[in-house]
């Protein structure tokens, strides 16, 4: 059985080591990347929000298969809560989208809250570069984690992956059953994978227990993100978040570096800070 690279953020981390595991197998697994109290902080202002939301997709078919009937994916989260807002300008996070998609070129694609209850089924395998089918190249496009904001077992849903399969031919291959593992981990822990390895959300087994992950990808700034930030987080709120924060949730306009290509997403043709 393959298996992911593990490394552990309370003890000194070689990063080339981590981005070495990340070029091979396509994800690792940095164990207790978040510290006890921001754990803390993010589950109890995360608390009400998965409360007050529902289960499965409002969009039949595919999607309703792909969110999981018995899963709640709840988005929006910068504007509830200041502790993501911590997390989401994390150097050691935020180095992934630096290092994969050019230091300040990208934006934070989508931050949900994935929320995988009792009695979910495996989600369909996928890229999650194959949001944007037509964008694909060998370079990344979207990079992501998946933290665990509870233990992540094989009984409640840990994500099944299969590394390596960053380095498969076609647009989505087959994957053989022995060619995944699964992404335990202990809560705070983070899964860093690229947009080219095959995963998805494992079936939750348990009668009781909802496994809670928080994915947080980022995706090249010539792209449309999966989320829309803009009609979550409001202009006077994020005129008041930090500048960095503001840009990964798309309150800037995209311009590409070294001149190539035209710049995007303008106001009144200047860049869109100049609204805030
Ligand atoms: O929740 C997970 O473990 C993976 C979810 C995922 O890959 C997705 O919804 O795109």
């Amino acid at each position: 059985m393959p298996d992911l690279q593990r490394f552990d953020a309370r003890s000194d981390i070689d990063w080339d080591d981590v981005w070495a595991a990340f070029d091979n197998d396509g994800g690792l697994i940095v164990e207790h990347f978040i510290a006890p109290d921001l754990l803390e902080q993010l589950a109890n202002e995360f608390a009400p929000l998965i409360e007050r939301h529902r289960t499965g997709s409002t969009k039949e078919g595919f999607w309703t298969e792909f969110h999981g009937a018995h899963t709640k994916r709840v988005t929006g989260l910068a504007a509830h809560s200041p502790a993501w807002r911590e997390l989401l300008v994390d150097e050691r996070y935020t180095a992934m989208g630096d290092r994969y998609l050019g230091a300040g070129d990208y934006w934070l694609n989508t931050a949900q809250l994935i929320c995988i209850g009792p009695g979910e089924t495996p989600q369909i395998l996928h890229r999650d570069e194959l949001n944007w089918p037509h964008a694909t190249r060998d370079s990344e496009i979207t990079v992501t984690a998946i933290f665990a904001l509870t233990d992540f077992t094989e009984a409640n849903g840990a994500t099944v992956i299969a590394p390596g399969s960053n380095h498969w031919k076609g647009v989505l291959p087959d994957v053989p059953a022995d060619s995944t593992c699964r992404a335990t981990m202990p809560a705070g822990s983070a899964l860093l994978y690229n947009g080219k390895v095959i995963h998805g959300g494992g079936a939750n087994t348990t009668d009781d227990q909802w496994r809670l992950g928080l994915h947080a990808g980022f995706c090249c700034g010539w792209l449309r993100a999966e989320e829309n930030h803009q009609l979550t987080v409001s202009l006077e709120a994020a005129r008041l978040m930090p500048e960095r924060i503001q840009y990964l949730l798309g309150y800037r306009s995209y311009d590409p570096p070294h001149g190539l290509g035209g710049r995007l997403g303008l106001v009144h043709y200047d860049d869109a800070a100049s609204v805030l």
